[in-house]
């Protein structure tokens, strides 16, 4: 029975069937399914901190509206993202907790601060460009719910790239100090945007076996090359620079060829030393804590309309 379970699956895959919640599959392909969509939905919601950093000094009340909608969309792509997870058997609070507990990762990226208001409009632009380069090929992903869920964020990730890159032409053609505030957050977010599409193919422990079910489409390093090659133009259109010398368009290759990504803070980073990664955690846990509240007045609700039901 099980040889035949396993043959009905990998049939599915090679015919790009996809696998529904209440299919038989292998207990790896949950596992890891568990761990890239739980990282992914703890990427969303602690994403939405440092840009609330900002909530309060947007320059003005539309930008302060658009800022405030975008981080609202991260909640909602986290809360499609868990559900997508409890589809897979695990509880929404356990994996929440782990991340709490420092036992699942989220994205290296917002471990980093944003120090001006250039940084938001470069964190729209470039880190949610990177994430739809990513989530684009994850539309394809041969787990249902997963795939499914991210149709619906790549619809916002692609305003939200749009109103970060409208932001920043704003300050691309502003003054003088506008323009050194925009270059010096691309300076900062540049490296750690690259490794938001994590190690490269070689160093990458979970891409091959991910790749061969199906559920990354493209490599670490094929993504990233994707990224370089559609954000140069954009970058010079705005008469900006980036912060790599080896930067090189190679007519050869039809691709920019790029400098070499310094990997030891990526690991550092994600390993808890970078530079807001307990800030995040303790935003985070309070959040949580200061929560528990509307969760036992939600959980009460349930139950008496449970009880309600049962007496009728
Ligand atoms: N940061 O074998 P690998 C957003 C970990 S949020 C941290 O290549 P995989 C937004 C990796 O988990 C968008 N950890 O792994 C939100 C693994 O560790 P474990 C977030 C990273 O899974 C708010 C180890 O390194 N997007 O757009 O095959 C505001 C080895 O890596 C990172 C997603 O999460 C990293 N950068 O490939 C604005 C996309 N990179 O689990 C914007 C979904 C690697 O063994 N995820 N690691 O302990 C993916 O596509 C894949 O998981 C990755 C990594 C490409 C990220």
């Amino acid at each position: 029975m099980s040889e035949q379970n396993q043959a009905n699956f990998e049939a599915k895959i090679e015919a790009d069937i996809s696998i529904e919640p209440k299919d038989w599959m292998p207990d790896a392909y949950r596992q890891n399914l568990i761990r890239q969509i739980g990282q992914h939905a703890h990427s969303e919601v602690v994403g939405m901190l440092p840009e609330a950093n900002w909530l309060t000094r947007a320059p003005t009340l539309r930008r302060k509206a658009i800022l405030l909608a975008k981080i609202q969309d991260e909640a909602g792509h986290g809360l499609y993202l868990y559900s997508a997870a409890e589809t897979l058997g695990c509880s929404r609070q356990d994996i929440y907790q782990k991340l709490l507990d420092e036992k699942m990762k989220y994205s290296s990226i917002f471990n980093y601060p944003t120090l001006s208001w250039a940084d938001i409009g470069v964190i729209g632009w470039l880190v949610d460009g990177a994430a739809i380069v990513n989530q684009v090929a994850l539309c394809r992903a041969s787990y249902g719910p997963y795939a499914r869920a991210m149709v619906k964020i790549c619809k916002e990730e692609s305003f939200h790239q749009r109103q970060g890159y409208e932001a920043v032409m704003a300050l691309a053609e502003g003054t003088d100090e506008q323009k050194a505030m925009l270059q010096d957050a691309i300076n900062r977010f540049w490296w750690p945007v690259l490794t938001m599409f994590g190690p490269n193919d070689s160093d990458s422990p979970h891409s091959a076996q991910s790749m061969a079910w199906k559920i990354k489409r493209f490599s670490n390093d094929e993504l990233r090359q994707k990224f370089v090659d559609n954000t140069v133009p954009q970058v010079e259109a705005l008469g900006m620079t980036i912060p790599d010398p080896d930067l090189v368009w190679d007519e050869e290759l039809g691709h920019y060829r790029f400098g070499e990504i310094d990997w030891e803070e990526f690991y550092q980073v994600i390993k808890g030393n970078g530079i807001c990664n307990h800030e995040r955690l303790s935003a985070k846990r309070k959040g949580w804590e200061d929560g528990a509240w509307v969760r036992e007045g939600a959980m009460a609700h349930s139950r008496k309309q449970k009880s309600v039901k049962t007496a009728a």
